[in-house]
């Protein structure tokens, strides 16, 4: 007996809204709206770190400070407890936390522009100091939240709002490579950079993200996870194309893997 199947037409918008069969939304993210950007990054990002949080029952000894960026939208979103630094300072505050409440789990979340133009200092002297916190960076090559303007992990020759004719080294200066950089130092435990721009890597930034929030649990030190995320928008392509672009321009300066391991 040959099973009938149905195939809706494509030619045209559907007439009815899709049925939800089910819903795969992870416990601690609370709301499935977000105002992000068709295509950003930063959400796949989010969802992973919330994931791990829940696999390794670290939910209730979870304290996440948030830099300031796209992704802050996120603070209002999360079923953990949540602090707003200022821009760049997430790392100092997660160190107040982090002494104050040793047996909690203390994180940050920033982007590029927040940790690597803001608060270069911040996070690399936590490093330093081995820090007992885990730090989340996520890497777009740009303040995505202010329109797209260049950063200093902006990648030579990419267009950004602030160097239309493509970064030059000459009066742009060179990219700062910030996980290659925080690698150097000896209060670093685990330090590696991934992304989210295909399923393979998707799943290694859950592995990664993994590994770091172990780290911080067995007191190894500080621990930092670089994730490379699309900002279609702020790098004015077609949403569709942000995957590519990151594989092109940020991942050949930006080098996926582990970079140092307790
Ligand atoms: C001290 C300070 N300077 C500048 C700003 C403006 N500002 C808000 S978001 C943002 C961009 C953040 O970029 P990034 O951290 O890379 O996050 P993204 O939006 O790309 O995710 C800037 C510059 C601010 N809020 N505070
Ligand atoms: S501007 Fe970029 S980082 Fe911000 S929400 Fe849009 S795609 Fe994401
Ligand atoms: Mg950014």
């Amino acid at each position: 007996m040959t099973e009938e199947r149905i195939y809706l037409s494509t030619d045209s918008p559907p007439t009815e809204p899709a049925a939800l069969v089910d819903d795969f939304t992870p416990s601690l993210i609370t709301q499935a709206n977000h105002h992000l950007c068709p295509g950003c990054g930063e959400p796949i990002a989010i969802r992973a770190a919330m994931e791990a949080i829940e696999e390794l029952e670290l939910a209730q000894s979870t304290i996440t400070v948030f830099g300031i960026g796209c992704y802050t939208a996120f603070a209002h979103n999360l079923d953990v407890e949540v602090v707003q630094a200022l821009h760049g300072r997430a790392p100092s505050v997660a160190t107040g936390i982090k002494r104050m409440l040793p047996e909690g789990f203390v994180m940050t979340v920033q982007g590029d522009g927040d940790m690597v133009n803001e608060g270069l200092q911040e996070v690399l002297h936590a490093a330093a100091r081995g820090e007992n916190i885990t730090c989340l960076l996520l890497n777009n090559g740009v303040f995505g939240e202010t329109g797209g303007q260049m950063t200093t992990t902006t990648t030579l020759g990419q267009r950004t709002k602030t160097s239309i004719e493509g970064r030059d080294p000459h009066q742009h200066g060179h990219p700062i490579l910030l996980s290659d950089l925080a690698a150097t130092l000896d209060g670093a435990a685990y330090v590696a950079r991934c992304a989210v721009n295909n399923a393979g890597n998707v799943a290694r930034t859950k592995r990664y993200i993994t590994k770091a929030y172990e780290s911080q649990m067995a007191g190894a030190g500080f621990s930092l996870v670089e994730i490379l995320t699309m900002c279609p928008t702020g790098w004015f392509v077609d949403t569709l194309e942000g995957p590519d672009y990151l594989q092109d321009t940020l991942a050949p300066v930006h080098n996926i893997g582990e970079l140092r391991t307790p």
